[in-house]
This record gives C-alpha cells, structure tokens and sequence, in this order.
C-alpha cells in the first residue's frame, strides 16, 4: 500500500498530523513536541485542580513557589525524561541544568507556570518552552533554537509552535487532543496595542516614562495582564501589537529571562514576521551564558519595536 494514503492530512488537523505535514522535523523532534503537549494537558487539569496556595519553598531567584509551580515543573521534567529525546534541560524553577544523557538530539529551556501568581484570580497563565539541538544550550542563541512553543492555560487551553516554518494554534479538544485553530499566523509591522510590562520603572527610567507618554498621546489600545504568555499571545492573536518589559537604574536588565520566556518568545515573533529586542540587539542573537541571565525585551510589530528602540536609546 502506497505510506502517502495513509498519512494523508485529515480534515480535523492534530497536532501530530500538523507537524508531520507543515513542520517537515525529524521524527524526533516531533515526538519530543507531542510528548511536551502531553505535559501541558496534566498541567491544565493540574491548574482546574490544585488548590493556588504556596508549596513553602523558594526557587532560585528567591519568590515563593506555588504548589502548582512545583506540580508543573515536576509534569515537564517527568515527560521530558521519559522522552529519550532530551539531553539536557533547564527550568525557571531550578539553578541547575539537568544533564540526562549527552547521546540524545535536544536540550529544552522551559518555564513550566508563567505568570503563577494570578492564578487565584483566575487570570490566563501559561509554559514557554525552547528547543535547542544538541546536549546544552549553554552557549547558545535563541537563534539556534529549531523549535519554540507556548501553552496558554486561559477559558481555552492553546498550543503555539513554531519550528521555523511560521507560526500555528491549536486548540485542546474535549476528549484531549491539540488540534488546528489557525495556521501561518502573522504579525503586521505597526501596532495599534501596547502592552507596558515593569511600568513602575518610569519613576527612574525616563526614556521609558517618553515611551508611555507617546504611546497615550497616539491614543493606542492597552491591553496587558501580568503574564507574557497572555500579553505577548494577544499580539500573535490579533496580528499586531508590542510588549515591553525594561528595567530602571536598579535593575537595568529587568526581570525576564532569555533562556525561558525572551528567547522562545523571540523565535516565536521572529517567524510570524515581527520582531524581538533588547533595546540594541535582537535578542535571536544574545548569547546564553547562564540560565538565570535577564535581558530587557521589546517584541511585536517591527516598526513599533524600532520606534521604542529609538526612544529607549535617546
Ligand atoms: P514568573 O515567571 O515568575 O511568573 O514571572 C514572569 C512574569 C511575566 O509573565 C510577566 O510579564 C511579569 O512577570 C510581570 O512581572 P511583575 O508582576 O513583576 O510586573
Ligand atoms: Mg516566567
């Protein structure tokens, strides 16, 4: 029998078949983003499920960890190990890489609950993972990443990928399965939302208060929860929009980090057709130096992520 009939695309499109067909990865690849889907839909009956009350320990950046924190980050680990496709990975959660077998083609930079601390208001959270070829992504770009994807645990569970070949949604099903919403999803150069991550940093950061104040004077839309997941989904959502999170004088480089949430999230933009900064650089090419390295990210449409630029670096 002619192996093209019976892989043929289906009309209800999954996740697998999407990857399989669109994505043109190897099979280990593919089945390495299957196995980190599978993760998310614990990880989603894990949020519905678990009380949001704090897990009494700290990680490595000293906050509070939730229990449903710890719950998710054992969820990934669990299915990444069990993967036999993972080398190395590295979580939010954790100082350290963890080194699982150097024979094998990946190592992965998650965060497992992003944005956990306004899961009791019952506001959007959501997982970042990146995908690096190779044992470690240390010494690395976001740039070499082959593949990027986000979970956003909202009213709806989403599943973004992008393995360089644009950038596509799939939606969680009722008997469990991630299957197409939208496919090649882009984001158009000029932004009509803004989305101002740190604001409190305008009281020592004045090129950012000027940013703010163009942004009130052109009248744009804000939208803006507290979780990149949420904020930079609205923008791959609607197709336009930019997100800011700088630093003041005390903290130049911010809170975010390029391994778990800039990178992916760069690669991400980057192959919708927008683009990520630091407010010099693409953030695809930082390099990775340790996993608890920060960088300040402008991201979205192009000719506002310049225009912020222009501002932040007067
Ligand atoms: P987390 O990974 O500890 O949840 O922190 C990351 C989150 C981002 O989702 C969000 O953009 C940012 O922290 C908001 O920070 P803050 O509440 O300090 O302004
Ligand atoms: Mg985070």
């Amino acid at each position: 029998m002619d192996t093209t009939d019976i892989c043929r695309m289906p009309g209800r499109v999954s996740l697998n078949a999407h990857l399989y067909h669109k994505g043109k990865i190897p099979d280990a690849l593919r089945h390495l983003i299957l196995d980190i889907s599978r993760a998310a839909k614990y990880i989603q009956f894990a949020i519905r499920t678990t009380e949001a009350g704090l897990a009494g320990s700290i990680n490595q950046y000293g906050e509070d960890q939730l229990k449903l924190d710890v719950l998710s980050d054992e969820i990934i680990r669990q299915h990444l190990s069990e993967s036999r496709r993972v080398a190395s990975f590295a979580s939010e959660e954790h100082d350290e890489v963890i080194e699982l077998d150097p024979s094998l083609p990946y190592s992965v930079a998650y965060d497992p609950l992003d944005g956990s601390s306004l899961v009791d208001t019952n506001f959007a959270i959501g997982s970042i993972f990146g995908i690096y070829e190779g044992a470690t992504f240390i010494g690395k770009t976001p740039r070499d990443q082959v593949a990027a994807l986000y979970v956003l645990y909202g009213p709806r569970t989403l599943l973004i990928y992008s393995t360089g070949n644009s950038v596509h949604e799939f939606i969680l099903n009722e008997v469990g399965e991630f299957i197409l919403l939208r496919e090649f999803l882009g984001i158009a150069d000029d932004a009509k939302n803004y989305s101002p991550g740190n604001l409190r940093a305008v009281n020592e950061n004045g090129a950012y208060k000027s940013v703010m104040d163009g942004w009130l004077s052109r009248a744009l839309t804000l939208r803006y929860s507290g979780c990149m997941v949420a904020d930079v989904h609205h923008i791959v959502s609607k197709g336009q929009g930019v997100f800011v999170n700088v630093g003041g004088k005390k903290y130049p480089e911010g809170k975010l980090r390029l391994a778990f949430e800039c990178g992916p999230f760069a690669y991400i933009a980057h192959h919708a057709g927008g683009l990520a900064s630091d407010g010099h650089s693409d953030i695809l090419d930082k390099k990775l130096f340790t996993i608890d390295q920060r960088t300040p990210i402008i991201i979205g449409s192009s000719n506002e992520v310049r225009a912020v630029c222009d501002v932040l670096s007067r």
